[in-house]
């Protein structure tokens, strides 16, 4: 069954190029509700554990680096549907393959650094947001 919640990362070239209230706004007027939300910077540990699952694919050793060269915004989301219907907001992981007027079409520069992060399923929308937030930090 679909839960209703899933978790996002504005990522380091995002937030650099001052790009959070403009990437806010369409999380905001696409229906999804902040129900957490915090401005932090990962190590390059907690990077490589964040993205564990990615290991063993050959780009692992640069996303760690990028994703732990500035600070990023870490959030939970909550719509109806959250995980497939934010995959469809941030389009492709590939902003050259994303779809017209997503958050990575419009703020995206690179397959490396594009933006945003959106969970791909109920459960890891669970672990990455319990990676980041505590109970008492999501309302
Ligand atoms: P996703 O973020 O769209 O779910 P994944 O395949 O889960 O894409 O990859 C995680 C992240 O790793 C991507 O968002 C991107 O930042 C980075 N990445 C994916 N593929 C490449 C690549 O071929 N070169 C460099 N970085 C990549
Ligand atoms: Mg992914």
């Amino acid at each position: 069954m679909a839960t209703n919640r899933t978790f996002t990362m504005i990522k380091p070239d995002a937030v650099a190029a001052g790009n959070i209230g403009g990437i806010t706004k369409m999380i905001e007027e696409a229906g999804f509700r902040i129900v957490a939300m915090k401005y932090t910077k990962l190590t390059a540990e907690l990077a490589g554990k964040f993205y564990e699952v990615h290991a063993e694919r050959p780009f692992y050793g640069e996303l760690v680096t990028y994703m732990s060269s500035g600070p990023i915004v870490a959030a939970i989301l909550e719509k109806d549907n959250a995980v497939a219907d934010f995959r469809t907001l941030i389009g492709a992981t590939n902003p050259a393959e994303a779809a017209e007027g997503t958050i990575r079409k419009i703020y995206a520069t690179s397959i490396a650094a594009n933006a945003v992060h959106g969970s791909d399923s109920d459960d890891n929308a669970a672990i990455e947001g319990n990676f980041y937030f505590s109970q008492l930090e999501r309302f």
